[in-house]
């Protein structure tokens, strides 16, 4: 079983060869299951299995917590000084980079995403968020309180001990790279699952961890089933924090579980119905660039995605013209092709889910103004889709949807513009198009999300904080904030 997966790419923009184990990596090996599970990987250009890899269990779930226990003690955590870990996470970094095209490759075999895409977005920023974090590595500090005459205290900044992490498939290797390199960087162990869906790059870094130094146990790679591994992950009582990403429903279960196994910290980076707001006053060309980045990036299955978009009315024709020309012209096909911008959505589930969601913005009464249908007959391909004249109770307009749907809502005032933007139990990010700054402020600082975008959309940086308002989630990554998700504070006082 623990042997490996060969793939010869031979396509118009890369041709390699590429090797990805395919066990359980557990304490700097990779090794079988207990109970010698498998689970398929799939191609989602045509929907045939790739391979079959490893899939854990509880008992995997445990040995790993036990490596990474093991080796927080005795070697990794305040044993190993923050330059040594840095060094380390800029050395798997430089790794990463000189394998970026064959990496990249095989995010788009997997996932289906462009493979120029995937080399800037998925690989290139994995290796910027483990640069990022590598350079924080020696600067986590506490601070000096001056409290009476006869005493002093000052805080330490400690690693937590053993950390879990959750990944969703829309952009595996680079949450990967969010999650292992703050926790690194603060000097925790890691015992990480992919999703089931997409597991091919977690497993093909393993043996860069080797390379890069880092030593046995000190990060784990589990994949395997959500409700298995995962729930394992979120109810172990050795692994003391949990930090994931995906859909709200399982950010509920994790939470539950934690606070019935050992009350471990979470950190949730959940769903999202972010809006796009344009006033008349826009750089046309600019918003529609914007806008269609904002919903159509990465197939619409981001987080951030603006999937629902407001537009003023004394621009509104003029834009849906813009906007419905943009759309159409998205090049839809082989991830492999130079010019491709959207392959296929992930899975045949999400396949069927957005094409339901399709089916339903139909029956309540939206206008399906370009898309909304399969394209070419095999694999997972959807058409760019516009909605219009829709309305606020509709589904398509009050779930997460996680393909390439818009739903567009005509408005006349900036406050209604607010108000419904609001309307929504999500607060991931939204996006504000105008020439007018004080309005564009206004807006931003009114609409209740962790990000605001001011005349762009859906484009993260490493240095900033990236978390969600409301039912969007909890804590903060990227940033200096990432890392008091994996610090415990500790205050020494001191009887002078
Ligand atoms: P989720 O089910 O939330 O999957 C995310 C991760 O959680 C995966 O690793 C998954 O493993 C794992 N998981 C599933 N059940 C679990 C449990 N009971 N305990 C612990 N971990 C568990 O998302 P999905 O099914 O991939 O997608 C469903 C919807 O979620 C999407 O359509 C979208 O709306 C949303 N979603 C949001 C995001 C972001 S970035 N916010 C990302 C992905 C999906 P398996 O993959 O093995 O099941």
């Amino acid at each position: 079983m623990s042997s490996t997966f060969t793939y010869n790419f031979d396509t118009p923009t890369y041709k390699g060869v590429s090797t990805v184990p395919t066990g359980l990596f557990i304490n700097g090996k990779f090794v079988d299951p207990v109970e010698k599970g498998t689970l398929d990987v799939v191609n989602p250009v045509n929907g045939k299995v790739l391979t079959s890899v490893a899939a854990g269990t509880a008992a995997d779930i445990e040995i790993a917590a036990q490596a990474a226990k093991k080796a927080y003690k005795e070697r990794w955590g305040l044993k190993v000084p923050g330059t040594e870990r840095g060094k380390m996470l800029n050395k798997l970094a430089d790794l990463l980079e000189a394998n970026l095209d064959e990496f990249a490759a095989l995010e788009a075999l997997n996932v289906g995403k462009a493979f120029n895409m995937a080399r800037i977005m998925d690989v290139g920023g994995a290796v910027g968020a483990l640069r990022y974090y590598a350079g924080w590595a020696d600067k986590i500090q506490g601070k000096t309180i001056e409290t009476n005459e006869l005493k002093m205290a000052y805080t330490r900044h400690e690693p937590i001990g053993v950390v879990g992490a959750i990944i969703p498939w829309n952009f595996p290797l680079a949450m990967l790279s969010w999650k292992i390199a703050p926790a690194l960087a603060a000097g925790n162990t890691i015992v990480l699952k992919p999703s089931e869906l997409t597991p091919l790059t977690a497993l093909r870094i393993c043996p860069l961890l080797v390379e890069a130094g880092f030593p046995d146990g000190v990060i784990n790679i589990v994949n395997g089933h959500g409700s298995i591994t995962g729930q394992a992950i979120s109810e172990n009582m050795i692994i003391e924090k949990v930090a994931f990403t995906g859909s709200t429903l399982v950010g509920r279960k994790i939470m539950e579980a934690a606070a019935k196994s050992n009350l471990k910290k979470v950190t949730l980076e959940l769903g999202g119905k972010s809006p796009s707001i344009i006033f008349d006053d826009v750089d046309l060309e600019q918003a529609v660039k914007w806008v269609g980045h904002g919903i159509f990036l990465n197939h619409g299955q981001a987080c951030t995605a603006g999937s629902r978009i407001f537009v003023q009315e004394g621009i509104y024709d003029a834009f849906m013209k813009k906007f419905a020309e943009h759309a159409s012209s998205l090049k839809l096909g082989d991830p492999f092709a130079p010019d491709t911008y959207q392959g296929p959505q992930v899975s045949q589930g999400q396949f069927e889910r957005i094409m339901g969601y399709i089916k339903s913005g139909k029956e309540e009464g939206a206008t399906l103004h370009i898309g909304g249908e399969r394209h070419g007959d095999e694999g997972y391909f959807i058409q760019p889709t516009i909605f219009t004249d829709c309305k606020p109770d509709m589904k398509i307009v009050r779930e997460e949807i996680f393909g390439p749907v818009a739903a567009v809502i005509k408005f006349t005032t900036e406050e209604e513009a607010i108000e419904q933007a609001n309307d929504t139990l999500y607060g991931l990010a939204c996006s504000v198009f105008t020439k007018d700054i004080n309005r564009a402020i206004r807006v931003a600082h009114s609409i209740e999300a962790g990000t605001a975008w001011v005349n762009c959309s859906n484009i993260p940086d490493v240095g900033v904080p990236f978390g969600g308002f409301k039912q969007s989630g909890i804590g903060r990554e990227l940033g200096e904030y990432a890392l008091e998700n994996y610090t415990n504070v500790k205050a020494v006082h001191i009887n002078t």
